[in-house]
């Protein structure tokens, strides 16, 4: 479209239920548009049909977004990650779009509630947890502040598996989210990148006889960009995500077609497909997968030679501005290898020297670091390496001579030092460490949290940091408001309109205008009745999906997150088992009932995380079936726990669980959603449990537990067995789930979660924590018997959780790091 025609705001004349039975019969071709849909497959036609409409009327502000995006010569962000915890798209762009009543209306038309046509899409599961979920957020941030910032992703085939529980054990389904297609992404196939692996190098004159390298002999795959919209709230902008999809060079390859060998070829294309065809399941641990490698340098090295043919059809082979108007913000490690993977592109197909090259790299790379733990630091053998990417190997190979030289520099003669900071950990089988790549090629390294990044300069990056204490920054997580709140609490949304105007949406440090309601009876009544609603709407949820009774006068306790020893789903159960152990003994004076909630899931190949969700499960099934427990306590394990659960479980929640081993969370989100609903945390001192009390104020929050340092000093001598034997409610505890009573069936089945436990080398200092927590959440018992005195605490937790909207996050990241402004508008 030449840039001077105007594109209408809608497409056609058409009113949007005439454009719904448009798409439904023509477009869709779905013939039978009864009312109400008579079936299941009938509603997910209408879901489609409603979801390509809404499309339609953001497609022209896409355009115009787009053309806002490279007609100026500001400089651009790309934000590269490995996950997009997207979810679903349909309701966000309805609220963003401002087309609820419109889009409501048209579905009555139909029989319909909105919900339940939207409830049809399948959750686009493209990440893991945290970190995938962060990505997502960060894009609406950026399209609300309308940044010139573009998501690069892999379009997975199947994203994160589908969890069902059987026997109390995690099964594992894929989930082809693409099975009924998806409506919210446009194929770009013109621009189409050749992903080169494998091959080896050789050496040639270039135009002026200087010597190059070049790449010959290799296996090359196609990359098929596939772009997402992400609307901005009511702001004209909507931003892209665009995913990569792996493809064939040759459809099929014909020689061997015609020769009879069907199946060889059509090998090929599944071969090279392979590559997008599935989210790695872990989120912190199990590397070195081959395919694994070649999914992160397929994301990259597609994602950079995008830009720069944008930037060569501009500029030409004139490089010199590149850093400074292009910035690349890599989501962990995982993207790494964009730092080699851009000097190979300025060096061999762009003949720049290396001095000049590796300016414009370390000018325009930055990384955040999302993980404490030192087993899900990357690293990739050289082996691998030097089959898969020889050519980037050479280039990490120099980028480590050079580098060297300034440690010597910096700390002569230190042999020492030289094997701790080299980006090759020499042994028999040599490894490259991804982290110390991505610092040495960034201008920039941040931690996700106060604590976090003050850990990673004093800990893991010691040496990092003391080189380069300037490239060091925080930069504390948040989470969009607009889907954490607004979207996903109706009622409270509706609450904070009338209480404090609207502009909280955009502008989440407003919502503190809310703590001089804390002390309004009224105001509290009013808080109180729409928590009450939200937990009939999780009691039905958690009726249908596991078929157990959660009374909604009960306190709601939750803990959702992934499966993982550090996160400490194993302290929450004994709890559990210890409340247990007050109801069969009749103690129970001063107990309030409670409704325990845990939700996540395990990768598939840890061990001890799957043990941990059958313990759950079994342990909430005798809880459950007790007739002593029926009015003190229920537990459920929620299965399949994603983001379109979360947005159901968060506005319920009274009670939030971050209980994690202090010095492990990086940062934690969930923690951020459920007080910004207004659910009291319970925590330790980790990531940004501790900003959170900060701004809820230390007597809103339930604090228990060693503090990071306390850790380190307690593992020194820990007798977690004389703590047990010590204390006589832990040494029941223990004893009730020693003795089987979980597993009556099978004996000695949690032998190894009572094994770590009892461990003086247990990582996670569960039992040192346990009687912290105990009394903690006595006091939680006591504050929640006060309905008034919860419902303050409650407002004045969210009240305080304006820091915590991604768009604060956001516009650090852009001022401090990115150095970009607002798009301007459209010349
Ligand atoms: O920064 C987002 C999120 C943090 O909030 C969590 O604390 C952290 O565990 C998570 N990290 C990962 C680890 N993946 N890797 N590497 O998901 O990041």
């Amino acid at each position: 479209v030449p840039s001077t025609t105007k594109i209408p705001s809608t497409l056609g004349e058409l009113d949007l239920p005439t454009d719904v039975r448009r798409h439904l019969t023509v477009t869709l071709g779905h013939f039978d548009d009864r009312q109400p849909p008579s079936s299941e497959s009938d509603k997910r036609y209408l879901y489609r049909a409603l979801a390509i409409s809404v499309r339609d009327r953001l497609v022209p502000e896409w355009q115009q977004t787009w053309r806002r995006m490279w007609q100026s010569d500001d400089r651009k962000v790309y934000y590269l990650s490995l996950e997009f915890l997207i979810g679903r798209s349909l309701t966000n762009a309805i609220q963003n779009l401002d087309l609820d009543d419109e889009t409501r209306s048209a579905m009555h038309a139909y029989g319909m509630e909105l919900e339940e046509v939207a409830d049809r899409e399948l959750d686009a599961g493209l990440g893991n947890g945290g970190l995938g979920r962060l990505a997502a957020c960060f894009l609406d941030s950026c399209a609300n502040l309308q940044l010139p910032v573009v998501g690069y992703g892999i379009r997975y085939e199947y994203g994160m598996f589908h969890q069902h529980i059987k026997d109390g054990r995690q099964v594992e389904d894929p989930d082809h989210w693409l099975r009924d297609g998806n409506p919210w992404e446009i194929v770009r196939a013109e621009s189409t990148r050749r992903i080169r692996f494998y091959g080896r190098t050789e050496q040639h004159p270039d135009e002026q006889g200087r010597m190059k390298t070049r790449l010959v002999d290799t296996s090359d795959v196609l990359a098929v960009p596939f772009d997402m919209p992400i609307p901005g709230y009511r702001n004209k902008t909507i931003n892209t995500l665009r995913l990569w999809k792996a493809s064939t060079t040759d459809v099929f390859d014909l020689a061997e077609f015609n020769a009879g060998s069907y199946t060889e070829a059509v090998a090929t294309k599944n071969n090279a497909e392979q590559i997008s065809m599935v989210l790695y399941p872990n989120d912190a641990s199990e590397n070195g997968k081959e395919l694994r490698l070649k999914q992160q340098y397929f994301l990259v090295s597609a994602s950079l030679q995008d830009v720069i043919d944008r930037w060569v059809k501009k500029h030409g082979d004139d490089f010199s501005e590149f850093g400074q108007k292009n910035c690349f913000q890599l989501n962990d490690t995982h993207p790494a290898c964009a730092v080699p993977e851009l000097m190979r592109l300025l060096l061999d197909e762009h003949g720049m020297e290396w001095d000049d090259a590796w300016e414009v790299v370390t000018r325009c790379m930055a990384y955040t670091n999302h993980t404490l733990l030192p087993e899900a630091l990357e690293r990739w053998s050289v082996g691998l390496f030097s089959r898969l990417l020889p050519r980037l190997l050479e280039i990490i190979y120099e980028i480590n001579a050079r580098f060297l030289k300034l440690v010597d520099q910096q700390w002569p003669g230190d042999v020492g030092m030289r094997r701790e900071m080299s980006l090759i950990e020499e042994s028999d089988n040599p490894h490259i460490r991804m982290a110390y790549l991505a610092i040495v090629g960034s201008f920039s390294v941040n931690g996700v949290a106060g604590l976090h990044t003050q850990l990673l300069e004093s800990g893991l990056f010691k040496n990092f940091a003391e080189l380069w204490p300037r490239k060091f920054n925080n930069k504390t997580n948040g989470v969009t408001q607009r889907r954490w709140l607004a979207h996903c609490n109706p009622g409270l949304r509706e609450l904070l309109n009338e209480t404090i105007g609207d502009g909280w949406q955009t502008d989440l440090t407003k919502i503190d205008q809310l703590a001089p309601h804390a002390t309004d009876p009224a105001f509290r009544e009013r808080w109180q009745s729409i928590k009450l609603e939200n937990k009939q709407r999780l009691a039905d949820l958690v009726k249908e999906t596991t078929d157990v009774d959660f009374d909604t006068s009960f306190l709601f306790d939750v803990q959702v997150k992934r499966i993982h020893e550090y996160k400490r789903q194993l302290l929450n159960v004994l709890h559990i088992i210890h409340l247990y152990d007050r109801i069969q003994r009749g103690e129970t004076a001063g107990m309030v009932p409670r409704c325990v909630l845990i939700g996540g899931k395990a990768a598939p190949g840890y061990h001890v995380a799957k043990l941990i969700v059958k313990l759950i499960n079994d342990v909430a099934k005798v809880v459950n079936a007790d007739a002593k427990c029926r009015d003190l306590l229920r537990v459920v394990f929620f299965p399949n726990y994603r983001v379109s659960s979360m947005e159901v479980i968060c506005p319920a929640t009274e009670l939030s669980e971050q209980i994690s081993t202090a010095g492990k969370e990086a940062s934690g989100t969930g923690n951020m959603k459920f007080m910004m609903n207004g659910a009291l945390t319970i925590g330790t001192l980790d990531g940004a449990n501790i900003e959170i009390r900060e701004n809820a104020g230390d007597e809103n929050f339930f604090l228990f537990g060693l503090d990071a340092a306390e850790v380190v000093e307690t593992k020194k001598e820990y007798r977690p067995n004389d703590i047990i034997a010590a204390d006589p409610d832990i040494a029941r505890l223990m004893n009730i789930l020693e003795s089987g009573t979980f597993n009556p069936d099978n004996p000695g089945l949690y032998d190894l979660l009572t094994g770590g436990l009892r461990s003086p080398h247990d990582p996670w200092v569960t039992i040192a924590d346990l009687r912290s927590y105990i009394d903690a959440q006595a006091e939680v018992g006591k504050a929640y018997q006060d309905t008034d005195k919860w419902n303050e605490m409650s407002i004045l937790n969210a009240a305080g959780s304006g820091w915590f909207s991604s768009d604060r996050t956001i516009s650090q990241y852009a001022q401090d790091i990115w150095d970009v402004r607002a798009l301007p508008p459209l010349k």
